[in-house]
C-alpha cells in the first residue's frame, strides 16, 4: 500500500452505509412462512428459531463489514493510486505491527463466532425433557409420521404417509394445463408445497423429532422451527422443537434425494393442547378400531405401513429396521 490515507469522513459515511444496508436487510419482516420478495431467513415460530436467526445475522452481519473494507481497500487502491494519476509503489515490504493487527483481528473475530454458534448448537441438540417424541422417516418421494409417545405414554398405531397434495400433483404434470398460481389455501400459494395428510403437533410442547430415512438419504427442514436434520438409512438422528405459535408450518426434502425431491414437501400444523389431544384421541380411537373397511383413513394408514416393508423385500435388511 502507499503512504495516501483515507479521510476519517469518508469511513463514517461507510459505517453509516452499511448501517443502513443491515436495517433494511433484517429490520423487516418476521412471517413464519416465506413471503414473496423476502430476503431474509424468518424469525421462525418455536422457541429455538430465534437463535438460527441471530446467529445468521450476527456471521452475516460480519461478512458484510468484511466485504465491505477488503472491497473498499480494493478499489481505493485500483482507482485513486492507478499509473495515470501518476502513482508510484512503495518499496517495503512487511510491516510487523500491521501484520500482527490483521491476524489477531479475523481470530477475535472467529472466537466470538465459534462462542456463539457453539452455544446455539448445544441448546439445539439437547432433547432431554422432551413431552413427546415423534418418529419421521423419509421415502423417495413423502414422508411417514409415527406418533411414538406423548406425556410419558407410548402410543400405539398412530401414523400416517405424507404427501404432495392432488391439487400439486395434478398440476406440476407435463401439459396439465393448469395454473401452479391458482392452487391455493386460504389464499396463500400452495404449489408444491402443501401435502395430503399434515404433521399435526401441539403447541407449547417440547416435542422430540426422530429422523430416519428407509431408502436414500432426505433432509427434514421446516424453517419456521429453525433446522434442518438429514434423514439417513440405518441412522436415527434427533432434534427437537417447542412451537410457540398455533399455525401451519411448511417446509420441504433438503436434500437432493432423486427425480421427486422438489415434490415431497413438509407441512406441520400446531394446534392448541386441547385440540391437539383430541385429534390424537380421534387418531388412536380410529387406529385401534376392530373393523378397517368402515373408515377410508384406517386402510389408507395400514397400506402405506405395510407398502415400503414389501416393496423393499429385496433390499437390505437394515432399511426394513424402521419399519418396525
Ligand atoms: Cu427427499
Amino acid at each position: 500500500m502507499t503512504s495516501g490515507g483515507i479521510k476519517p469522513g469518508s469511513i463514517k459515511r461507510a459505517v453509516a452505509a452499511s448501517a443502513l444496508f443491515a436495517l433494511t436487510m433484517f429490520g423487516g419482516v418476521a412471517s413464519a412462512n416465506p413471503q414473496p420478495g423476502q430476503l431474509n431467513m424468518t424469525r421462525g415460530a418455536s422457541t429455538w428459531s430465534p437463535e438460527a436467526y441471530f446467529l445468521n445475522n450476527v456471521a452475516l452481519g460480519v461478512c458484510v463489514v468484511i466485504g465491505i473494507l477488503v472491497f473498499g481497500a480494493m478499489f481505493i487502491a485500483m482507482f485513486r493510486f492507478r499509473k495515470s494519476r501518476g502513482a508510484v509503489a512503495e518499496k517495503w515490504s512487511h510491516n510487523t505491527t500491521l501484520e500482527i493487527v490483521w491476524t489477531t483481528i479475523p481470530v477475535i473475530i472467529l472466537i466470538v463466532l465459534a462462542y456463539l454458534a457453539t452455544g446455539g448448537l448445544r441448546t439445539f441438540a439437547d432433547t432431554t425433557g422432551s413431552e413427546m417424541t415423534v418418529k419421521v422417516t423419509g421415502y423417495q418421494w413423502k414422508w411417514r409420521y409415527d406418533y411414538v409417545e406423548y406425556k410419558g405414554k407410548a402410543i400405539d398405531k398412530v401414523g400416517f404417509m405424507s404427501k404432495l397434495d392432488r391439487e400439486s400433483d395434478e398440476t406440476r404434470q407435463l401439459h396439465s394445463g393448469l395454473d401452479p398460481n391458482a392452487v391455493k389455501v386460504d389464499g396463500y400459494n400452495t404449489y408444491l408445497i402443501n401435502v395430503d395428510k399434515p404433521l399435526v403437533v401441539p403447541v407449547g410442547t417440547k416435542i422430540r423429532f426422530v429422523i430416519t430415512a428407509g431408502d436414500v438419504i432426505h433432509s427434514w427442514w421446516v424453517p419456521a422451527l429453525g433446522w434442518k436434520m438429514d434423514a439417513i438409512p440405518g441412522i436415527v438422528n434427533a432434534a427437537w422443537t417447542n412451537i410457540v405459535e398455533p399455525g401451519v408450518y411448511r417446509g420441504q426434502c433438503a436434500e437432493l434425494c432423486g427425480q421427486d425431491h422438489g415434490f415431497m414437501p413438509i407441512v406441520v400444523q400446531a394446534l392448541p393442547k386441547a385440540e391437539f389431544d383430541k385429534w390424537l384421541a380421534d387418531q388412536q380411537a380410529e387406529a385401534n378400531k376392530p373393523q378397517q373397511p368402515a373408515q377410508p383413513a384406517a386402510p389408507a394408514a395400514a397400506s402405506t405401513a405395510a407398502a415400503p416393508a414389501t416393496a423393499q423385500a429385496t433390499d437390505a435388511p437394515a432399511s426394513q429396521g424402521h419399519q418396525g
